[in-house]
């Protein structure tokens, strides 16, 4: 809620009316989020004016996509008019409940008109004028991002990228060719021979290390308990994250009974954020990436305090102390002896924490107390802490702390992730969609690139492949030679959600070829050669979104508008393409879109109280026969033509029903007959996997990971802030925690070029009201952050919710380089993330270090008063 206070605060508010029947309180924290309906520059009149909260005669309310990731998964429909959008809205399958929740969207979802109807959408296949091709000279790589277009048709479009494709890997192999798994061209990559590809650690961060071998479930998503339980706590300890930003739909009221009963809750990170408002949290300040540490002199107090659990040690854990080692422990150390200071000298304290993390020392004991065994305790982690540069100690440590207090595999406590769809309910899938029968090509290269370090391989021409995060196979060092000629952007953010954008212009200018699928002129598609235009999942066949969805809920969408201007689907480019190449279109693409979609939703199944799986949907012959589609008819729960209306099947449920659910019950119940998956069977806080596959990958020193959990500096981070890292000393160059909390107005670039949603949330940096004092700076005055990494202009919000020394930096914002300046003028994080990284090769961006400045130059307008990037090419 703070966060959003400052949004307000920051005046662009006042200048707006607001949309009647919108919904204000979306954003399910009931933020003061709200759709406002200034129309600025682009947002047009015709189709999207009929939108401005008058009357509708008639008109059909149907399902449509909100497909982006920013995990919220909701229905979303829309009142069609002659074809045209003129109202969107959300869940009205049921009234919502406890019970029964709706899965409502947020005011991005309704803002989807904007992405399907913009009149920024991209209309032609566009060529860069200046680019030819053949390579070398013909190039004229320079001109990447500063070009002018040209239209072309979708045949010269397919013959120039077929000749190219022939001419790179003909030449030079598929080792010069970077894609990322996208659904068309990518494919067609993958058939020619296959592609370099990307590690990237993104939104688990250190998560998406093999958490099987602590004895985790995968990325530690999975074992909290389902969310009727949440009440039986007394105390939730939420650990990073903001579900009231960046979670959208509904997963904030799965809290809603224990807030109701009470249970105290405490928000430990940099700011307190709305997530923490909402539910009155008690704060407990920690600095960007210095958890560890954090909880180190938690771990500490807990033993000075008796508040340990050294039954549930004992029985389930590993490593803890030196009378229960694991059998293949190469090392004579164990994680209480290093608390006490046995090898290093140094007794992790309170006091030792509080000046790595920043939190007060009573906060730190009065955390320890509060967690202990004899209280029911809900530990609760998000993300944005294992997003930082090495945290890669967290997810062991954040285990550690939860046994310590015996916190798992009963009813009131709990320890694990909660994120996104998962935060606060976990179980088995209640609802689900069927597989589409699709075929998957297989890419035949498994070297693969660390994100971070990306764009500085290209121009060094090497790299090092350690294997793929959120897999379970990692290996050590394998220095690889690569020349890179093209690369493909389709279906990823590669050149905005990619650490070091300076760096990637150059790289960037470097290739061959660049190709770009995209719905709108964004930096992916600005520094491409031949850009495509795809069709918005508005006017494709209708399907699931995908990622994570709630686990009592299933999402359906239906088609909205036959394809605009020339926009084609990836499946169509893909087997133009591959047609133009010789090779077996219709073995790598089976199906048509439609019976794909058809598929899923005579797969989609559902749990019934018994705990069976059965059908959902309710599928007759002459449904059949209307699609055209091949199937058998069968009896579900709803029927075909109310199932896609809706939008959306929620699971009813109550108090005491089949579905609920408590995390490692099975183990805790018993351990014997129920190993967790790591090598000893138990949870190891001594894993002797973990310290040799780190030291191996060569990110961080050998040597800097020890098997039991430990506090781990960061190459920037706390010490960072320091001269000569020393900290508490004088301040170095770049003294301030810089971290990229997912924003309001998009999902990651998604959706930032909105008119309306840029109108609603500006985008500003967050400073700390001291911070601010101290550089002379004010609310709204433009400020330049920077670091050794690049520099981006935006407006100041000055607050107090956040703590001295961290900058908060909004994730997402498209890129706008002024490359005479050297300065971004859009606030685009990646600007300040440089080639760094440590531990698993992870993407740690919450923990670089920035300085910020009054700027000198012109003021910043609003961002929802610039133009919209609009290529006119005929
Ligand atoms: N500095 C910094 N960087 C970050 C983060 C951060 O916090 N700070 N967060 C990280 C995280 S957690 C994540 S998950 C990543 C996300 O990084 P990405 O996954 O790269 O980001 P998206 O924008 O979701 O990428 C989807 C792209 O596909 C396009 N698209 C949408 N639909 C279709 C379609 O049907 N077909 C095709 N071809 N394209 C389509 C969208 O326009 C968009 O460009 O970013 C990471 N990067
Ligand atoms: N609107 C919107 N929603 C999104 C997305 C989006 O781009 N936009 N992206 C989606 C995706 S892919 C992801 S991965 C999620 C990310 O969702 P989250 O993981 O919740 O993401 P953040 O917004 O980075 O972090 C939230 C809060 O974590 C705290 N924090 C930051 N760094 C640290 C740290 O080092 N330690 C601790 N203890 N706390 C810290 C800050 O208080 C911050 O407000 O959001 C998803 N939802
Ligand atoms: S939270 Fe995400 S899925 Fe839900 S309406 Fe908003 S943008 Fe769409
Ligand atoms: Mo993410």
């Amino acid at each position: 809620m703070s966060d959003s206070r400052n949004v307000l605060k920051s005046g662009a508010l006042t200048r707006r009316r607001f949309l009647k029947g919108s919904a204000a309180a979306a954003v399910s924290a009931g933020a003061f989020a709200s759709l406002a309906a200034c129309t600025p520059q682009g947002a047009g009149d015709g189709e999207l004016a009929a939108t401005d909260g008058g009357a509708v005669d008639g008109g059909t309310w149907i399902s449509a996509a909100c497909w982006h990731n920013c995990g919220g998964r909701c229905v979303n429909r829309v009142l069609v008019k002659d074809g045209k959008p003129v109202r969107q809205g959300s869940d009205t399958s049921h009234e919502d409940s406890f019970e029964w929740l709706q899965q409502r969207g947020c005011p991005r979802g309704r803002s989807q008109q904007q992405q399907c109807f913009g009149e920024d959408r991209l209309k032609y296949p566009m060529k860069r004028k200046s680019w030819q091709p053949g390579g070398g000279e013909a190039s004229h790589g320079d001109l990447r991002g500063r070009d002018e277009w040209e239209r072309i048709s979708w045949d010269e479009a397919i013959d120039l990228i077929a000749g190219e494709v022939e001419r790179i890997y003909g030449t030079y192999g598929p080792r010069a060719v970077i894609a990322n798994y996208g659904p068309g061209v990518d494919t067609v990559l993958a058939k020619m021979g296959g592609y370099i590809s990307i590690s990237d650690t993104s939104s688990c961060g250190v998560y998406a290390f093999n958490m099987t071998s602590l004895g985790l479930p995968g990325c530690d998503l999975g074992e909290t308990n389902d969310r009727f339980d949440n009440k039986n706590a007394e105390t939730i300890v939420l650990m990073g994250g903001n579900s009231a930003w960046s979670s959208g739909g509904s997963t904030m009221n799965n809290f809603n009974e224990a807030k109701d009963a009470g249970v105290q809750f405490v928000y430990v990170g940099p700011s307190y954020n709305a997530t923490a408002a909402y539910f009155d949290a008690r704060w407990v300040p920690v600095y960007p990436g210095t958890d560890t540490a954090f909880l180190l002199g938690v771990a500490y107090e807990m033993i000075q305090q008796g508040v340990v659990d050294q039954e549930f040690l004992d029985k389930y854990c590993v490593g803890f102390d030196a009378a229960h080692m694991p059998a293949d422990a190469k090392l004579d150390e164990n994680f209480k002896d290093y608390l006490m200071g046995a090898y290093d000298g140094t007794p992790k304290t309170a006091e030792w924490a509080s000046v790595i993390c920043g939190t007060p020392v009573d906060d730190i004991k009065w955390f320890a107390e509060t967690i202990g065994k004899d209280h029911a305790v809900m530990l609760l982690h998000n993300y944005a802490l294992a997003r930082c540069s090495s945290a890669d100690n967290v997810p062991q440590l954040f285990m550690t702390v939860g046994a310590m207090g015996g916190h798992m595999g009963k009813s009131g406590h709990a320890c694990g992730g909660a994120y996104k769809t998962f935060a606060g309910t976990n179980g088995p899938e209640l609802a689900y969609y069927g597989d589409s029968g699709g075929a998957w090509v297989e890419n035949p290269i498994t070297d693969s690139i660390s994100a971070p370090l990306l764009w500085q391989s290209i121009l060094d021409g090497s790299f090092n492949s350690t294997g793929f995060a959120y897999s379970e196979e990692f290996h050590a060092q394998d220095i690889k030679q690569a020349d890179i000629k093209y690369l493909s952007f389709e279906g990823s953010s590669m050149v905005q959600c990619t650490p070091d954008a300076t760096t990637a212009i150059e790289a960037i200018r470097s290739m061959e070829l660049v190709t770009c699928s995209s719905h709108f002129f964004n930096a992916q598609a600005k520094y491409a050669d031949i850009v495509l235009p795809i069709t918005t999942e508005w006017e494709r066949v209708g399907g699931f979104p995908g990622h994570q969805r709630s686990r009592e809920t299933v999402i359906v969408y239906t088609q909205v508008t036959d394809p605009l201007f020339e926009a084609k689907t990836d499946q169509e480019i893909g087997m133009m393409l591959s047609d133009r190449l010789g090779l077996p279109t219709a073995e790598m693409w089976p199906l048509s879109e439609k019976q794909q979609f058809f598929n899923q939703i005579l797969g989609a199944g559902y749990m019934d109280e018994t705990g069976e799986y059965v059908p959902l949907v309710t599928v007759t012959q002459e449904d059949i026969d209307q699609w055209g589609c091949e199937g058998e008819p069968q009896e579900g729960a709803v029927e075909l033509a109310k199932f896609l209306s809706d939008g959306c099947f929620t699971v009813r449920r109550s108090e005491g029903d089949s579905y609920g659910y408590i995390g490692y019950a099975d183990y805790i119940a018993d351990p014997e007959a129920n190993p967790r998956p790591s090598a000893s069977g138990k949870f190891e806080i001594y894993c002797q996997y973990k310290a040799d596959t780190l030291n191996s990958m060569g990110y961080s020193p050998d040597g800097t990971f020890k098997p039991y959990p430990t506090y781990v500096e960061a190459p920037e981070g706390r010490e960072g802030m320091f001269a000569d890292r020393a900290v508490g000393g004088a301040p170095s160059e770049y003294p301030f925690i810089v971290y990229n909390p997912h924003y309001l107005r998009r999902a990651h670039p998604v959706l930032d070029n909105a008119p309306w949603l840029r109108e609603a949330w500006p985008n500003p940096v967050f400073i700390s009201a001291t911070d601010a004092a101290a550089r002379g700076v004010a609310d709204g005055d433009t400020v330049r952050v920077y670091n050794a990494h690049g520099s981006t202009l935006r407006t100041a919000s000055v607050t107090e919710i956040l703590m001295p020394g961290c900058v908060g930096l909004p994730h997402g914002a498209w890129m706008d380089y002024d490359e005479d300046e050297g300065v971004d003028r859009a606030g685009m994080d990646n600007m300040l993330c440089g080639s760094v990284t440590s531990g698993m090769g992870t993407s740690g961006y919450n923990n670089y270090n920035c300085n910020f400045e009054k700027y000198d130059g012109e003021a910043l307008v609003p961002d929802c008063e610039l133009p919209q990037r609009i290529v006119n090419v005929g």
